[in-house]
């Protein structure tokens, strides 16, 4: 009886999921280097759950490419060789369609309103949605607004982009977009600083950090302000990982990734002024008005694009787009 007791304890001690008060090492994956938006998001996540665990938890970070492209973080995160990541929705696209909803061009107006559609009840479809690929949508921060840089020449409205070979993220939307827009895309996974600087693709897209980080300034001459793109990250655990361990640690980690996320969007939006002076400082010629009903106008039949021919995919979409009306 006592012998039985005895086991039936033990059973249950090692079978108790990893407990706040346990040690434990996250390890966290993001493809930039430091200073960078996903960056941000990683430190401030790790600064508050080491501080709050009493030291009991520590997040190590992994960071500029060390443990692989985005795409390759996500596939560790999937087998729970990595718990977490810092990535950017775009590669996400071919694990789950269902980010090309907020990959969408032009939906979001502003950032108020991706702050209140992602953090609200459409948001969370898409984290959930995750789940049956082996993710734990956590929250979205933010990469920003996207926006064109090329090498070839000043771009104001779609005919400019004619021809133009843009580096495209691991994504069939966007790749569709720059198809549709007249352009030449190349997926290609980050960072392609050296492919730019050797003219093997003439442009990029991305936020107005990743322009001064980077510095595309020194190889890229012409930006323009297209914004045609929200670009979130998705602050993703390993659902393999998040179903070991127990409600309180779930509850400070999403607690802190929330509040990390928070301060990074804020963080983001108040440099961007600053960055967009310096590049010009710097000698990019930027477009600050360019003809984007032109560019709106060219997309708008990508709603009917077979890319969105899930059936739950374009549901969402068709929500998100009278939301976002
Ligand atoms: O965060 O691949 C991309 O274009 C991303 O935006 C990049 O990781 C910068």
């Amino acid at each position: 009886m006592q012998k039985l007791l005895l086991a039936m304890l033990v059973g249950c001690f090692c079978l108790t999921p990893l407990s706040a008060f346990g040690a434990m090492t996250i390890k966290l994956g993001v493809v930039t280097k430091p200073g960078s938006a996903q960056n941000i998001v990683a430190e401030k996540f790790k600064a508050l759950m080491e501080a709050r665990s009493g030291g009991e938890v520590t997040v190590k970070i992994y960071h500029s490419k060390s443990i692989g492209n985005e795409t390759e973080i996500l596939q560790q995160i999937q087998m729970n060789t990595v718990q977490m990541g810092i990535i950017t929705v775009g590669p996400f696209d071919t694990f789950d369609p269902i980010v090309r909803v907020v990959n969408y061009p032009f939906l979001f107006k502003n950032n108020e309103q991706a702050d209140a559609i992602l953090d609200g009840p459409l948001g969370q479809e898409i984290l959930t949605s995750l789940e049956s690929s082996g993710f734990k949508g956590l929250c979205f921060s933010e990469n920003g607004f996207r926006n064109l840089t090329n090498n070839k020449r000043a771009v104001r409205a779609p005919e400019d982009v004619d021809g133009l070979k843009i580096r495209v993220m691991s994504s069939a939307l966007h790749k569709t977009i720059w198809q549709t827009l007249g352009a030449n895309p190349t997926p290609m996974p980050w960072p392609i600083y050296t492919e730019l600087e050797q003219g093997v693709i003439d442009g990029q897209e991305n936020p107005l950090w990743v322009m001064t980080e980077y510095k595309f300034y020194e190889i890229q001459k012409y930006m323009t302000l297209t914004r045609h793109v929200y670009s979130p990250h998705i602050d993703v655990a390993s659902l393999r990982w998040w179903n070991t361990i127990d409600a309180p640690t779930q509850a400070m980690i999403l607690k802190a990734i929330r509040e990390a996320a928070d301060y990074q969007r804020k963080d983001n939006r108040e440099k961007d002024a600053a960055r967009l002076a310096y590049l010009k400082e710097k000698g990019m010629e930027v477009e600050e008005s360019p003809d984007l009903a032109a560019f709106r106008t060219k997309l708008v039949s990508l709603q009917s694009n077979s890319i969105y021919s899930d059936p739950t995919v374009n549901d969402l979409l068709r929500r998100m787009l009278e939301a976002t009306r």
